[in-house]
């Protein structure tokens, strides 16, 4: 046996316990494990049943993902599962926590299966931009039907143990103690004479519906735009209908191997690693003391107000919302009930949920309430001296160990804490619009804030089922600083030849969730423009600048909340159409400025706005706002709907060869100007044939 791997005996029932922290994945010591465990077994006359079950939070959680791309030890998954299969004494699984991947692989390679009601079981390699490689797309679908198995590893959403059990994949719910109940129903099916059931033996139906896998292919194509891994469990899963289970076994791993190889396989297990990453900070350790944060206080009733106190009532935290007048408050909280609603009616929540998160949300005019919670966080309009005036009165009625946070956007953090007699106890925690939708909370970090207030904060943020990702203090902090020279670009891009239509298309081709200019109309024109009018005194003018943007704001278009920005729409309707005025005013604008407009290649709008990024995200690497380049990517997938299949901007800048990104952005310097300064990180790492992420 191996150090994370024993076998014991309970009477007549064997029990190899699985014991590798922290989620018992499937590397080499464990698979040598298993296989020793079942020859143990097997050996022994005393022992009729085997039961496989693991220590810790959890059964087997999937392969190793950190032994991916690494030199392959024997005895690989598909060897131990075989020995499994063709005992000659029955294998249960007993589940608990969260059967995935391999993990659920090897649960199907046993006879039978007992969970607790908990547990939950799913083929998430579809996550990961892979296909299970050890029967996933072979004998999920003979289990739980073609449809369902189709479902679960095209989608990668885990079951719970009930669903499974009413579905086949689990044949017995253990009430109480996991091991002792899966030893005594071990007995019992010894007892019965129970059969050594192999789910490779399992038939399917003869009456497969004929358009079953093209519906599934479409329904992926549009769910899941743009990523491969999808497809090809899809395709896997057909097969598994028309080849000889071995050679559908065959098949699946020469798939897996081409997915494993695959650009989006490596940007998804990228992110994989970089979400849970992004919490580590290495000056705050692991275990650096934190509060516990039971009760919120959100400042400001608006949407973003609203939003944000809905985070902490989902995660069973008491939140009360504040804003200076009992009118405003209750505007605020109808907005709240209504987002519910919504969600109630579209079937995604249930009355009574709403109800209870409903009962977690209170509301009150009295600023002292503040006084009242271990948490206060500031979303007030985004202006300095609001601020700072509603930090100094915090300063004077929060209780002396409750974190004041901000949810400013772009504000200097430090400035603000500075009003306060208690800068350490003052963080940045910047939300998202949609604030409880959008995964993304970029947390900043003051000069002075403490390491418990950080850690403190990253803990909160894991309750809300946020990703935290920590940001130095600057003008824009991370995103929103990148994001300038993204839109930038794309104005500019119109200006010289695109039309706005033609800019969105290519990066919505490209992946992002939506293009630049539609971005704008949905976050409202008037915004950008009124920061670009309280900067124009000090705006460098020698840099250029396009009016386009302000003029379409003088037309008094501000985008969807108007019925109209740089495109139409019908009332109702997110749609984007063009607009005949805005093209002519964009035609007349280039004329003026004496541009003579040009065609324009989508691989020059995706490298102008994506390398634009890039660039800057150089710098904030450079001058240590951001920690790494994987939190900017963190950021840029969670917060802006940057592709996930290609890994975020800095990891696609790698993809791409940052010898080839810096020779571009040297271009564009010579051509558009200061903008275009290549960031000295990018420079060096280009000469150096470096990257920003460590790949592989
Ligand atoms: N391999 C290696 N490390 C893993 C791991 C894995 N499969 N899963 C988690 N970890 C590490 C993780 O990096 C973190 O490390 C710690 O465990 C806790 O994780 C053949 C080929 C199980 C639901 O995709 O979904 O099987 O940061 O913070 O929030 O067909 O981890 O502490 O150093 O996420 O409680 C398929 C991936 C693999 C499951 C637990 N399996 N894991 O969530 O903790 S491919 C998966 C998860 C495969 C087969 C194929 C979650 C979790 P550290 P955590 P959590």
């Amino acid at each position: 046996m191996s150090d994370v791997v024993q076998f014991s005996k309970r009477g007549s029932i064997g029990i190899i316990t699985i014991d590798s922290p922290p989620v018992n994945a499937l590397g080499h010591a464990v698979r040598q494990g298993i296989a020793d465990g079942i020859a143990a077994g097997t050996a022994d006359d005393d022992v009729k049943a085997i039961v496989l079950h693991c220590a810790g939070r959890t059964f087997i959680a999937g392969a190793d993902i950190t032994e991916f791309g690494k030199p392959f030890k024997e005895p690989g998954l598909d060897a131990v599962m075989n020995a499994m299969e063709q005992s000659t004494k029955p294998v249960i699984a007993a589940i608990h926590g969260t059967a995935l991947g391999g993990g659920l692989e090897t649960a199907m390679a046993c006879h039978y299966r007992c969970a607790v009601a908990t547990a939950k079981c799913g083929q998430p390699e579809v996550n990961l931009g892979l296909v299970p490689g050890a029967g996933g797309t072979q004998r999920l679908p003979r289990l739980v039907g073609l449809e369902m198995g189709a479902e679960m590893n095209a989608g990668g959403a885990p079951i719970s143990a009930t669903v499974a059990k009413d579905h086949g994949l689990v044949d017995e719910i253990i009430e109480g103690d996991l091991l002792d109940g899966a030893v005594a129903y071990a007995e019992r099916l010894v007892a019965e004479g129970a059969p050594l059931r192999r789910v490779r033996d399992i038939e399917y139906p003869k009456d497969i519906p004929a358009d079953l896998f093209d519906n599934l292919r479409k329904k992926y194509a549009k769910i899941k735009r743009g990523f491969e891994a999808p497809q090809r469990n899809i395709d896997l899963v057909e097969a598994s209908t028309k080849l000889p289970f071995d050679e559908g076994m065959k098949k699946e791993q020469e798939v897996f191997f081409e997915c494993m190889m695959s650009v989006q396989s490596a940007a998804q297990r990228h992110l994989f690693f970089a979400e849970r990453q992004a919490s580590k900070i290495p000056d705050v350790p692991k275990d650096t003391p934190t509060k516990d944060i039971k009760s919120v206080m959100v400042l400001g009733a608006g949407t973003m107000g609203g939003g944000i106190a809905m985070n902490f009532a989902n995660a069973g935290i008491p939140v009360k919302i504040l804003d200076t007048t009992q009118e405003l408050v209750d505007k605020g909280m109808s907005i709240v009930e209504k987002n519910y609603a919504n969600t109630v009616k579209k079937g995604r929540l249930s009355q009574e949920k709403m109800d209870q998160r409903m009962g977690l949300i209170s509301s009150t005019a009295n600023f002292e309430d503040v006084g009242s919670v271990d948490m206060v966080i500031e979303a007030v309009f985004e202006e300095m001296d609001i601020k700072k005036d509603v930090f100094g009165k915090l300063d004077k009625f929060c209780r002396p160990d409750a974190i004041m946070a901000t949810n400013t956007s772009t504000l200097d953090v430090d400035e603000i804490a500075a009003v306060t007699s208690r800068p350490e106890q003052v963080i940045g925690t910047h939300f998202f619009s949609p604030a409880n939708v959008m995964r993304l909370l970029e947390i900043v970090r003051g000069a002075k804030t403490s390491k418990e207030v950080i850690a403190t904060t990253f803990k909160v943020a894991k309750q809300i089922r946020k990703v935290g990702v920590l940001s130095g203090v600057c003008d824009g902090f991370i995103g929103n600083r990148m994001i300038h020279g993204y839109s930038r670009e794309a104005v500019f891009l119109v200006e010289e030849g695109a039309l706005p239509q033609q800019v969105d298309a290519a990066l919505y081709n490209f992946g992002m969730a939506m293009g630049p200019l539609a971005m704008g109309d949905l976050a409202g024109l008037d915004v950008s423009w009124r920061i670009r009018k309280r900067q124009a005194a000090t705006r460098d003018k020698n840099l250029r600048y396009s009016p386009i943007a302000d003029k379409i704001c003088e037309m008094d278009r501000y985008g969807q909340k108007t019925g109209g920005g740089w495109y139409d729409y019908k009332p109702g309707d997110r749609t984007p159409h063009p607009n005949a005025e805005v093209e002519k005013l964009i035609l007349e604008e280039s004329k003026s400025l004496g541009i003579s407009r040009r065609d324009i290649s989508d691989e020059e709008i995706i490298e102008r706005t994506i390398y634009a990024l890039v660039n800057e995200g150089a710098k904030i690497l450079e001058e240590g706002i951001a920690l790494r380049a994987s939190d900017i990517d963190m950021i840029y997938i969670s917060g802006y709907g940057f592709p996930i299949h290609r890994g975020g901007p800095m990891f696609y800048a790698d993809c791409v060869g940052l010898e080839n990104v810096y020779k571009r952005v040297c271009e564009f310097h010579e051509e558009h100007g200061a903008f275009w300064k290549p960031a000295p990180l990018l420079e060096q790492l280009a000469k150096e044939g470096k990257t920003f992420n460590k790949l592989g």
